[in-house]
């Protein structure tokens, strides 16, 4: 019967969304309205992704197409089709997308309640090699009254509703929180329905996975240097931990929800805030990983109590397992600047 249900009852991202709205009498359904338009862009991002090998293949990308046609390259197109559903969904306000330089205001007559900071194709530099890359997106509820301008946006991540990133890899996941626990969610492309498939997450309370670019080794601050130091010689006779870095954000914080540990992209001499984006890479990243019963530390404060000055602000950030970002904090605590 168990298998005979799990057949028959299948629950799907849009049934999961209803249910957790249905919690919410006051609610007007314009959130579930909101994240269906997302769902669509990343159904249509997992089949450009999967075809960009074959793409290359028959010489159509970075070149002009059967018909002519420039074809676009794939963060581009990705951005362009996340722009249109998120407009068209008559569901937000203020958009602010790592392509776009500027912030995009949506029309008078499409406006809605919801402000969307997203990177449309996180890690699009591996694509051509075939590593994971990801949709990455939070949502910001525009405060009643609110025009809608910049100033919305630049809110601490604590005022986040929603966040999620959507991973095209060997298969299409999209992880999800509406603000009460994490879900994942994986495609099945003969529905085209993204299926309920990691229910409830939770990371590990501490992990044996860390992961950093380590070539960036010479030019990090003390608290990092030890903590990475820790993990290679213990002093207390356990077990090395392990290294794992892919070297896209999406993949690397999925594996570290799954499977526990703590991914690290410090501040270094070069670049004293890192390199993550604070609004469409840190705030949603660590809004899921606290909702997952984890941490999100920058080496100075809470993640998500940053206070962004600009949309594209970077910060630097360590975020995984509660106890090995815990043991980051007392680093900090001992040896920080
Ligand atoms: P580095 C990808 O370019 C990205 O924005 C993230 O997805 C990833 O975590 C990071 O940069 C990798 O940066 O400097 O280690 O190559």
């Amino acid at each position: 019967h168990a298998a005979d249900a799990l057949r028959t009852d299948l629950m799907t991202l849009t049934r999961h969304v209803l249910n957790e709205q249905s919690k919410h009498p006051e609610a007007r359904g314009d959130l579930t309205i909101l994240l269906n338009h997302i769902v669509l862009g990343c159904k249509f991002v997992c089949s450009a992704v999967n075809k960009a090998g074959l793409a290359h293949l028959i010489g159509l990308a970075g070149e002009t197409n059967v018909q002519g046609e420039e074809q676009k390259k794939l963060d581009v197109l990705s951005n362009q089709v996340f722009v249109k559903a998120l407009t068209s969904s008559g569901r937000t306000n203020v958009l602010v997308s790592e392509e776009d330089e500027e912030a995009i205001f949506v029309p008078e007559k499409l406006r809605g309640r919801y402000c969307v900071v997203f990177d449309p194709l996180d890690g699009s530099s591996n694509i051509d090699c075939g590593v994971s890359i990801g949709t990455i997106f939070g949502i910001y509820m525009l405060e009643a009254g609110k025009a809608g301008t910049v100033d919305d946006l630049l809110k601490a991540g604590t005022s986040m509703v929603a966040a999620g990133y959507c991973m095209y890899g060997s298969s299409c996941t999209l992880v999800l929180s509406t603000g009460e626990d994490v879900n994942g969610f994986t495609l099945d492309p003969s529905l085209g329905e993204f299926i309920l498939t990691h229910p409830h997450i939770r990371i590990p309370e501490k992990g044996k996975i860390y992961s950093v670019n380590e070539g960036n080794a010479k030019n990090w601050d003390e608290p990092t240097t030890k903590f990475v130091e820790k993990a290679k010689f213990p002093e207390d006779g356990s077990s090395p931990r392990s290294l794992r870095y892919i070297g896209s954000m999406v993949a690397d914080v999925h594996r570290t929800l799954l499977y526990g540990g703590i991914f690290m992209y410090p501040a270094d001499k070069k670049s004293p805030n890192g390199k993550l984006r604070v609004l469409y890479e840190v705030f949603p990243m660590s809004f899921l990983v606290e909702k997952a019963g984890g941490q999100a530390f920058t080496g100075k404060q809470r993640a998500l109590e940053l206070v962004p000055k600009k949309i594209h602000e970077r910060s630097p950030i360590f975020l995984g397992s509660y106890d090995d970002v815990e043991e980051v904090k007392e680093l900090y605590k001992q040896y920080g600047a």
